[in-house]
Formats: structure tokens, C-alpha cells, sequence
């Protein structure tokens, strides 16, 4: 996926309400606009990263994209799960994630027990593939220290690095 790592930040919105909190799972919603924002190769599924409120600290995130085929929705969304014990809700605050990889397409399932497994596993694995050298580097990324950096510049920063690098090669070729 040539858009990973993908940066974005919006508005923490109220979600389907599903009560999702009460099986120990909240995920914090995205709304429309930037769900909309989506280069089209981050297609639906679970992806891991990491994410942080306002200028809080960083943790480690699952998020799922999609169309829950669990629950069969017809609006396509972004939900984050900050892998972190918070004492209070956060709708209304701004949450910036960086979504570092991908792990698995969304499903369907028998039952919620096999769904709240399925989040679990999701939830172990992105904590270890998150304490990769190539991962953690990205915690320390300016976007989070810096609420001036946008998810644009993001984007201009990396499609502008193969740009120069590929100048340097024909400026070495000369
Ligand atoms: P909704 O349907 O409104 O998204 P949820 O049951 O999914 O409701 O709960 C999501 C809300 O729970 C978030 O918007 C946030 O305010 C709060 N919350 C508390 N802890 C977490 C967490 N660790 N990760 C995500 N959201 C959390
Ligand atoms: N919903 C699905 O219908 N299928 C899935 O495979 C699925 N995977 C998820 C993985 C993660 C890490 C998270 C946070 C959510 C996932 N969901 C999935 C969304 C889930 O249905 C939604 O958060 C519910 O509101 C949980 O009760
Ligand atoms: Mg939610």
C-alpha cells in the first residue's frame, strides 16, 4: 500500500452507538469528511498505528474501516481504538493517527463473542508489530509534537522525497 504511513486528523464524533464501551472495545470515530479523504488504495479492513488527542500523549491504535459486515452498515467508517485506559470520553477533542500498517480484511461473524475475539487478537498483534525500530520511529514524528503539521504536508512530504531522489539520480547520471 503506497499510501502507508497515512497521516490524518480530525474531530472526535459520536458513532453508531452501538456500545461498543460496553464490551471494552470504544472506538472513536472519524467524521465523514475525512473518511472521504481516503487515497484509494487504503482500501477497508483493520490497520494498526499509533494516535494521540489534542497534544497528548502517543499511543498505540487499532482501526477498523469499513462497512462492519457484522452489523452490515450502509455508511462507511473510521473507527480508532486507542489502546489505552482513559478515565473519561474524549468526543469534541482532535484525534491525529498515523496508520503504520495493515492486518487483516473486515468480516463477518457467527457471533459478537467471535467478533470481540477476532478485536482482541487484532489488538495483541498491532502491540507487538508497533515495537518494530521501523514503527517506533514514527511516534517521534513531528506531526504529533506539531499541530501546524498537516496530514497534507505529510503527503507532499513523501511524494516529494522519490521526486528529489529521483533528480539526484539523473543530476549523479550527469
Ligand atoms: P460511539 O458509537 O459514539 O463511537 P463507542 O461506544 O464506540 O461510541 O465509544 C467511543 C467513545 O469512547 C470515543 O468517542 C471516546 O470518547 C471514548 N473512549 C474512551 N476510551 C477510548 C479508547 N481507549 N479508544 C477509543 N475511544 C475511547
Ligand atoms: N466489524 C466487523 O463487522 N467485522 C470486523 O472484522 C471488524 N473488525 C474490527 C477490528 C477492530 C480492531 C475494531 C476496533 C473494530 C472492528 N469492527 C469489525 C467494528 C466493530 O463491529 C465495531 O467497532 C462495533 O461497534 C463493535 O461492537
Ligand atoms: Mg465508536
Amino acid at each position: 500500500m503506497k499510501s502507508l504511513p497515512y497521516f490524518c486528523r480530525g474531530e472526535v464524533v459520536r458513532g453508531f452507538g452501538r456500545g461498543s464501551k460496553e464490551l471494552g472495545i470504544p472506538t472513536a470515530n472519524f467524521p465523514a469528511s475525512v473518511v472521504e479523504e481516503l487515497p484509494e488504495d487504503i482500501g477497508t479492513g483493520i490497520y494498526y498505528g499509533w494516535a494521540s488527542l489534542d497534544n497528548g500523549p502517543i499511543h498505540k491504535m487499532v482501526m477498523s474501516i469499513g462497512w462492519n459486515p457484522y452489523y452490515k452498515n450502509t455508511i462507511k467508517s473510521m473507527e480508532t481504538h486507542v489502546i489505552h485506559n482513559f478515565k473519561e470520553d474524549f468526543y469534541g477533542q482532535t484525534l491525529n493517527v498515523v496508520m503504520v500498517g495493515y492486518i487483516r480484511p473486515e468480516r463477518g461473524f457467527d457471533s459478537l463473542d467471535a467478533l470481540i475475539t477476532a478485536i482482541h487478537n487484532d489488538i495483541e498483534e498491532a502491540k507487538q508489530r508497533l515495537d518494530l525500530p521501523e514503527h517506533l520511529k514514527l511516534k517521534e514524528d513531528s506531526f504529533f509534537k506539531d499541530p501546524t503539521t498537516t496530514p497534507q504536508d505529510k503527503m507532499a512530504a513523501t511524494t516529494m522525497t522519490p521526486i528529489s531522489a529521483e533528480s539526484k539520480h539523473i543530476m549523479n547520471g550527469h
